[in-house]
């Protein structure tokens, strides 16, 4: 099953927007495999956003995610990577559609309360980067054959 690395970023941890963004994608019918509230460490932020190394904005990257505590999770399911994306909305929160997350909630681009992997090869790569295989569970939803 595909799996997709998202993360409420500072700002979305700040605004207390933890519990209305995982509803959304509880509502969608994903699987939450593993979450956790962590302080992102400057390795882990580089590392992060390393095809972002070299822009111009790079080191504010770096600095605003590490910041504050992220709200770190995996997330299962059918096409999950793309779907999720789909839910968070555009980069810059003017093409940012209402009804997404940052359509909805954001109001300034670098603060766009959360990340997502754009492919399941980023995602594979940014899941071991904030969490040990033995911190994803493994279990079985009865509703998925409904979803
Ligand atoms: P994404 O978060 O929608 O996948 P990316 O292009 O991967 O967007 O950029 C990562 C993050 O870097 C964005 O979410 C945004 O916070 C920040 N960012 C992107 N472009 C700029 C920019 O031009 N100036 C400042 N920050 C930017």
């Amino acid at each position: 099953m595909e799996k997709t690395y998202l993360m409420v970023k500072p700002d979305g941890v700040q605004r207390g927007l933890i519990g209305r963004i995982v509803a959304r994608f509880e509502d969608k019918g994903f699987k939450l495999v593993a979450a956790k509230l962590i302080t992102v460490s400057e390795d882990q932020a580089k590392r992060h956003y390393a095809e972002h190394a070299g822009k111009d904005f790079f080191s504010e990257l770096v600095s605003f995610i590490t910041s504050g505590p992220v709200f770190a999770m995996v997330w299962e399911g059918d096409d999950v990577v793309t779907l999720s994306r789909t839910l968070i909305g555009k980069t810059k929160v003017g093409e940012a559609l209402p009804g997404t997350i940052r359509g909805d909630f954001a109001s300034h681009t670098p603060l766009n309360l959360i990340h997502g992997s754009d492919s399941p090869e980023s995602a594979e790569r940014e899941i071991a980067n904030f969490f040990a295989p033995d911190e994803l569970n493994q279990y079985n939803k009865d509703i998925a054959v409904w979803m």
